[in-house]
């Protein structure tokens, strides 16, 4: 079935920002002598918003709002340490012209990313002008699972959530996606997904045709 809207997450998607979450959510592990690894990593902060994500890493210590705060700012900085040199090459290889393609079938294209981060690194990919809808970190207060950034992304391409599909890295965002009644792609490991009806084991160089699920 085609849908009238593909809303893409960003991180982990269309670029791989994951990697660079996870260096940065390192390094203020490291800098507090808590153990943090990349499987940890994968299973419980792919997706998920920047305060729950460093609930996940402090979790049994005591932090005051302040010093929780401050983790975030200081996680934030080491990630734009390292997004800000990024180039276009970033891009994952034929996204430019996936979402060409996408288009000229007459379907919308949409982000909804919780980073709120998310405009700057379209700007940095020189991809903002090809989505009619950028749902980010700021529109919306719940991260995913909650579906609430795919409803607001379909909200503003003005296309129901039924007719949407949803392109998610994360279980977490694959859930999302879900609930919000929307046809599902995972990419990456098909064990990592519990509810995608497709999954892609990558987003390089794939078409219109890859993405669409067959009902
Ligand atoms: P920020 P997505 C998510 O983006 C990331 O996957 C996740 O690792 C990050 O913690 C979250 O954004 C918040 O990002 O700290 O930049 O606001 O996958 O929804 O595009
Ligand atoms: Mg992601």
């Amino acid at each position: 079935m085609q849908p009238k809207a593909i809303i893409f997450d960003l991180d982990g998607v269309l670029t791989d920002t994951s990697e660079y979450h996870y260096q940065a959510w390192k390094k203020l592990a490291d800098d507090e002598g808590i153990p943090f690894t990349r499987e940890e990593n994968d299973t419980h902060l792919r997706g998920v918003g920047r305060r729950e994500s460093l609930a996940y890493i402090i979790r049994g210590r005591h932090y005051s709002e302040d010093q929780i705060q401050e983790m975030m700012d200081r996680k934030n900085k080491y990630y734009n340490e390292k997004v800000k040199q990024m180039t276009p090459k970033e891009l994952v290889a034929g996204g430019r012209e996936l979402l060409t393609e996408i288009r000229k079938a007459g379907i919308k294209t949409a982000i909804a990313s919780v980073s709120k981060n998310c405009q700057m690194v379209l700007d940095l990919l020189q991809i903002t002008d090809l989505f009619d809808g950028i749902a980010d970190g700021n529109c919306v207060m719940n991260s995913k699972p909650a579906p609430d950034i795919f409803v607001y992304a379909a909200g503003l391409v003005h296309v129901h959530t039924i007719d949407c599909l949803g392109v998610e890295d994360a279980n977490a965002g694959i859930e999302a996606i879900k609930t919000a009644g929307m046809q599902a792609l995972g990419i990456g490991p098909k064990e990592r997904f519990q509810r995608a009806d497709k999954v892609l084991a990558t987003m390089e160089n794939v078409h219109l045709q890859d993405l669409l699920i067959q009902k």
